[in-house]
């Protein structure tokens, strides 16, 4: 299996309940719930339920049901967290870091939302 995802890594824990988290949503297919070390006021990470490492590999091998729940499901974290920029909040940054390059902590797919001030750009 090309990307050898590694079920002993802490968001599988976390999937399975021998870690705790401080959960903000949980859907059929997804996991939404408050990064350990809140890089801003709103910083939430999502998950895919499935065993998935990086964006690329979940978008290749994720079933469309999959790929619909975890798209919906980081809309519904925004507007949980007040940071929809069309409806009245803040507005927010999406980032998944892949791989070595990507400088990827924890290799089970994340989406990390961030948001609640101004975050500075990251691109010129
Ligand atoms: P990344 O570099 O994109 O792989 O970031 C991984 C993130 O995961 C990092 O911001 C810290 C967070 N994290 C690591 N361990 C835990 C944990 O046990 N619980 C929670 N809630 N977040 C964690």
């Amino acid at each position: 299996m090309p990307y050898g995802y590694d079920d002993q890594n802490v968001f599988a824990k976390i999937l399975r309940g021998e870690i705790p988290s401080r959960k903000v949503l949980e859907t059929e297919h997804s996991l939404a719930f408050h990064d350990i070390s809140e890089q801003a006021p709103v910083h939430v990470l999502v998950i895919p339920k499935g065993p998935y490492v990086t964006y690329d590999h979940f978008a290749q091998a994720a079933t469309d049901a999959e790929i619909v729940d975890f798209t919906r499901a980081i809309g519904e974290v925004c507007r949980i967290m007040g940071v929809q920029p069309g409806m009245g909040g803040g507005g927010f940054r999406a980032i998944s870091n892949a791989g070595a390059a990507g400088v990827q902590e924890v290799p089970h797919l994340h989406v990390h939302i961030l948001g609640g001030r101004v975050l500075g750009r990251m691109l010129p």
